[in-house]
């Protein structure tokens, strides 16, 4: 079998590309080409094209691995998505990538795009932990590895921020306007937190540097929802079934998928709306909404799942006890949420009941449970503290929180940025505060909440529990 390629024949039931790739010029740069871009925001893009053409091709740029860039140029940038429901397997070749490149090796190239105005957006997926996020203070990190980095050689990035900094400041000193920044990440006011950490990092540099991108530069918010699993050979057997062809880069997903955006871009955008995004003034509720009610739901998945040896979402959703749990979590999320426009709350959570137990999307809990150090903070203790706020018992958030920090003592090596201050917080449990290791960590817990008392000890019991302990 060949590889998917320019030269392919499809067969008549794939989609492919309706529009003329050889006249696509690039006018976006997305930091972060892995599985979940390729089955989202590329799918959006590449209906926008389809709808209205224009200068929107995407060069899709890998921080850390180079495979995936040898294998997209080998693939002329096309990639199948398979999307898996209960109407059945339908596949999708997405032809907006034109081209690609790993930033570890060709920095240099990545700047010059970052600097050139053709490029007019710059999305972003790249996780919670590549933003140098400090959760204390809400702004730089100085100790995560690639914001030191990048403030002591600002003209070699290596991570996010410096590649967006020094992008903007050449532009600047070439009289350019800047780009629009989006991130896609799932951190609530994504927008705003670029924003501020990049103004840090600019303000380290010059003042005026960061004056004029708080003047000039956008950063929207978005929130973006698609369940992407890790792709597996599985997927890659699947896809070129369909195709006809090898590929690489293939994904597979769940039929449902949201985008919604705030309307702010400095310098146009594609028709995303053709795609299905939702344009709002402010995505705050969106995001609450998606972050506290799916992500939330997850995380406790994923970690009882971990401590059960369940390997998949969609057989621990086959468990009626856990089920029962994540009812619980999603019906104390309720009332801090606020109302979202055209959205009713209680079918959203049975929709998302239906999404985890896709029996035809694999979604393995390990995935889902890597790096809770910055998930769960978004996830379970913002809703905690709000819910513990308004009256409630936060019982049904001290049981994911002691979930977590169970699997964190079972598990020999968390897959974690703080993995290392977390293991040495698991051997610290004196007799009746048995979490109180983990409790003691620099800015992991909210203040209000390590100091609420009762709600430790919930999480003290269920920790005990779910390990066997003496309480
Ligand atoms: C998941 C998300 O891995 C995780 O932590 O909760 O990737 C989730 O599948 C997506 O946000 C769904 O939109």
């Amino acid at each position: 079998m060949t590889r998917l390629g320019s030269a392919s024949l499809l067969p008549s039931s794939v989609r492919r590309p309706a529009y003329d790739r050889a006249a696509l010029r690039p006018g976006i740069v997305h930091l972060g080409i892995g599985a979940f871009h390729r089955a989202h925001q590329a799918v959006y893009t590449d209906a926008a094209l389809a709808h209205r053409f224009g200068d929107w091709g995407i060069v899709g740029v890998s921080l850390r691995s180079t495979a995936i860039v040898e294998d997209l140029r080998r693939q002329d940038g096309l990639f199948g998505v398979v999307t898996r429901g209960a109407a059945g397997d339908a596949a999708q070749v997405v032809g907006c990538v034109i081209d690609a490149l790993a930033a570890s090796r060709e920095g240099e190239r990545l700047l010059a795009l970052l600097a050139d105005p053709a490029i007019r957006i710059v999305t972003l997926t790249v996780t919670e932990k590549a933003y140098g996020l400090d959760p204390a203070t809400g702004g730089l990190d100085e100790r995560h590895a690639a914001v030191a980095a990048d403030l002591a050689h600002p003209g070699e990035p290596v991570g996010v921020l410096g590649f967006i900094v020094e992008g903007l400041a050449r532009r600047r000193a070439a009289g350019h306007p800047p780009f629009t920044a989006l991130s896609c990440d799932n951190l609530p006011d994504n927008g705003g937190v670029l924003r501020r950490l990049v103004l840090a990092m600019a303000a380290r540099r010059e003042a005026g540097l960061a004056e004029w991108i708080a003047r000039h530069g956008r950063f929207p918010s978005s929130m973006v929802d698609r369940i992407v699993p890790a792709a597996t050979e599985e997927t890659r057997g699947r896809a070129a079934a369909l195709l006809g062809a090898e590929d690489a880069l293939a994904v597979e997903t769940e039929p449902f998928s949201q985008w919604v955006i705030e309307d702010d871009f400095a310098a146009g955008r594609p028709d995303w709306e053709a795609g299905g995004a939702l344009f709002v003034k402010s995505v705050a509720p969106y995001e609450l909404m998606k972050l506290r009610l799916l992500n939330g739901a997850h995380s406790l998945i994923a970690y009882h799942s971990q401590l059960n040896g369940v390997e998949l979402v969609r057989d621990a959703m086959r468990d009626p006890a856990l089920v029962a749990l994540v009812r619980r979590q999603m019906q104390a999320v309720l009332p801090v949420l606020d109302p979202v426009p055209g959205i009713d709350l209680a079918d959203y959570v049975e929709r998302l009941l239906e999404r985890f137990a896709n029996p035809a999307i694999a979604h393995r809990t390990a995935q889902i449970a890597m790096d809770g150090s910055q998930k769960l903070p978004q996830r379970i203790f913002a809703p905690a503290a709000a819910s513990l706020r308004s009256g409630g018992d936060g019982d049904a958030f001290a049981l994911t929180t002691a979930l977590w920090l169970a699997y964190l003592v079972r598990t020999e090596r968390p897959d974690d940025p703080r993995a290392e201050v977390l293991k040495r917080a698991a051997d610290v449990r004196p007799p009746g505060d048995l979490t109180a290791g983990f409790f003691a960590i620099d800015g992991l817990f909210p203040p209000g909440l390590a100091a609420d008392r009762d709600w430790r000890d919930r999480v003290n019991r269920h920790f005990a529990c779910a390990l066997g302990l003496e309480f």
